[in-house]
């Protein structure tokens, strides 16, 4: 490796003290009005980085990879998703890529609960109603929603953001179900009491809440499609804190709108940062905007996380968290 720092550029406004350590560490290149970066502007940030430290907002494709000289030799990603960046083609040019996996785990789930509780007890479309005069005093039955305890919860993608989720949701009452590339391990199984379901589509017709936990990958773009919606009974809701991508969000906007499917709690979207219209006017559906690890404390870590990576790469280590083709 050599003396001089590695020219580290980044692609948009970081907390400010992984900013100023970045500043101690490497040659770095912040992006101070934090505009998203355009194609062109990642070509050339490319053409002259040896560091890359992009975010979701960054699509670093094989037109941009085929901008990079040389000297670029590692993408540390800020954010645990990888589907934006082309990680076969930045291999293929011996290009390393990590992530920030762990430190959001927790922000994560929490926010995936807040959506259960949020759309099933319908506590945004409450708090709209009485911020719009419409509160007229308590009635017996105004504005009911659905108790948790008891009713079930498949969870799709059961790594850590779901395991995490599944000890959330027993403490709430649920009874915890999942599908998975690969049945958990029986300790972690049996703590949870969770059901494995290798049929995806057996678990969803018979599921009351089903959560989206798994990354986006090939393999799972649209994994709920069309066909899958309309197999969840109609008094089911979901919640979507992974990728927008994994479900066909004009499918689920027409279930929702025809009234099969009771409600969805959303923090992702397929095309962010636009969302399908029909969503935004549903009263039975939550929207958030991408706010799963925003939180002052994980975007921190998610910044210590990539300033270990690049450090690690300078010191001619492995970094430790780099994205390995097995995880595509
Ligand atoms: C991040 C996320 O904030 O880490 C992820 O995969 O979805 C987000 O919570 C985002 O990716 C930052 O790049």
């Amino acid at each position: 490796m050599p003396d001089r720092k590695l020219k580290v550029v980044v692609t948009r406004k970081l907390p400010a003290a992984v900013e100023a350590r970045m500043r101690e560490l490497f040659d770095v290149e912040l992006n101070a009005d934090d505009r998203a970066m355009s194609a062109d502007a990642l070509a050339a940030a490319v053409a002259r980085a040896d560091v890359l430290a992009p975010t979701v907002t960054d699509r670093i494709d094989a037109g941009v990879l085929a901008q990079a000289g040389p000297q670029l030799k590692l993408i540390a990603n800020f954010g645990a998703g990888f589907e934006h960046i082309d990680v076969a083609s930045a291999n293929a040019r011996g290009i390393i890529v990590t992530n920030t996996p762990g430190v959001l785990t927790e922000d994560t789930a929490d926010m995936a609960m807040a959506l259960i509780l949020a759309v099933q007890r319908r506590v945004v479309e409450g708090a709209k109603a009485l911020e719009a005069g419409r509160f007229e005093g308590w009635t017996p039955t105004w504005m009911m929603g659905r108790r948790l305890r008891g009713k079930s919860l498949g969870v799709i993608g059961m790594g850590r953001i779901g395991q995490a989720l599944a000890r959330r949701a027993k403490a709430f009452g649920l009874s915890i179900h999942y599908h998975n590339r690969r049945p958990i391990p029986g300790h972690i199984a049996e703590a949870l009491e969770a059901t494995h379901w290798e049929s995806l589509d057996q678990m969803l017709a018979r599921m009351d809440v089903v959560s989206l936990n798994c990354p986006h990958t090939p393999g799972t773009y649209h994994l709920l499609s069309a066909r899958r919606l309309k197999l969840m009974p109609p008094h089911a809701i979901l919640i979507n804190t992974a990728r927008g991508g994994v479900v066909d969000e004009a499918a689920l906007a027409a279930r929702l709108a025809e009234g099969s499917l009771a409600g969805a709690g959303l923090d992702v979207y397929e095309n962010e940062p636009r969302v399908d219209p029909r969503l935004l006017k549903m009263p039975n559906v939550v929207l958030l905007p991408h706010l799963g690890s925003a939180t002052i404390e994980g975007r921190a870590e998610m910044g210590d996380k990539v300033i270990i990576n690049i450090k690690a790469f300078q010191d001619g280590h492995r970094p430790p968290d780099r994205v390995l083709p097995s995880m595509l």
